[in-house]
């Protein structure tokens, strides 16, 4: 089984940055990997944003199997009681959602100042997530519908940049990187198929062998059709496939493999989920 390798030194200064900025807001957008819905959750989401509301997206789902992702998303509505909605944050996606629900979310809060007779201010919000599932992509959207920096608020000790997206709501300009701290390597693996792990992390052909065993059970025909083969899905067979032979006639497994995370990552092969969503939900 491919081995991820993570730093527990990191993690703790990540997660009391991230707690920072959880701090400041009162709307969390979680941001996963339509085709990790269950691997990219961070394993301690409950205890690091405790009760606070959050909006969760599953992004790059223009990646993602959309039969699937249905019942992922109607599986989250249920178990966590938030909105869950699916983006595609670097095509057309519609923004518009994810400002109604953040607005929604908000309201009780705002009410409750108002009830106090405080003035009605804006939403704060702050996106959060772990490495490459979109997260910049879905706050440039945001901040392209508003376009004014709000500044550093008053009292925060660490200067932050809010940008007023709509009189609604304020964005935090950075986003919470939730750092890789996943024990079941399996999943650990997956986060590593989609890009969200440092490549030093992992060895790619361990890596790309998982995905094609994951792929062979639950997609098969897509794998032998793209890369035309019969019955063997191995890398091997993708490498003689393609004829990335070395010497000796040896298939280039150190190439072959490469190409299959990227033919996977990019969608060639086709729309994947890769979590398993029965044993998942049970
Ligand atoms: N196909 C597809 N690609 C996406 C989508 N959203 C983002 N991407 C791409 O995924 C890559 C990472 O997107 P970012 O928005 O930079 O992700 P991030 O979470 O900010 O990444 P880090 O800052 O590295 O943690 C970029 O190449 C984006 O173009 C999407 O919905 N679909
Ligand atoms: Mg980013």
């Amino acid at each position: 089984m491919a081995h991820i390798h993570w730093y527990p030194g990191h993690i703790a200064k990540a997660e009391k940055k991230l707690k920072e900025l959880i701090n400041l807001v009162d709307v969390v957008i979680e941001v996963l990997d339509a085709r990790i819905p269950e691997s990219s959750v961070y394993p301690d989401i409950k205890k690091l944003l405790g009760e606070k509301p959050r909006l969760i997206v599953l992004n790059k789902a223009d990646l993602a199997e959309e039969a699937a992702l249905l019942k992922w998303i109607k599986f989250y509505q249920e178990q966590t009681g938030f909105p869950v909605i699916a983006s595609s944050a670097s095509k057309n996606t519609d923004i518009s959602t994810i400002v109604n629900k953040v607005i929604e979310l908000a309201k009780p809060k705002i009410d409750k100042l108002v009830a106090k007779g405080l003035l009605p201010r804006p939403a704060r919000v702050v996106v959060v997530g772990m490495p490459n599932v979109g997260k910049s992509s879905i706050i440039n959207k945001l901040i392209r519908k508003g376009k004014t920096k709000v500044g550093a608020k008053a009292g925060v000790t660490r200067q932050q940049q809010w940008v007023r997206v709509n009189p609604k709501i304020d964005l935090l300009d950075t986003p919470g990187i939730i750092p890789l701290k996943q024990e079941d390597q399996i999943k650990a693996a997956k986060l590593a198929m989609v890009n969200s792990v440092s490549e030093n992390a992992y060895e790619n052909e361990e890596v790309a062998r998982e995905l094609l065993d994951i792929l062979a059970q639950k997609y098969p025909e897509n794998v032998k059709s793209y890369y035309n083969l019969s019955d063997d899905i191995s890398v091997e067979a993708v490498a003689k496939s393609r004829n990335w032979i070395v010497k000796n006639s040896e298939p280039d497994i150190v190439r072959t493999s490469v190409m299959i995370l990227t033919d996977f990552r990019d969608g060639r092969i086709g729309r994947f989920i890769l979590d398993d969503f029965d044993k998942e939900a049970e």
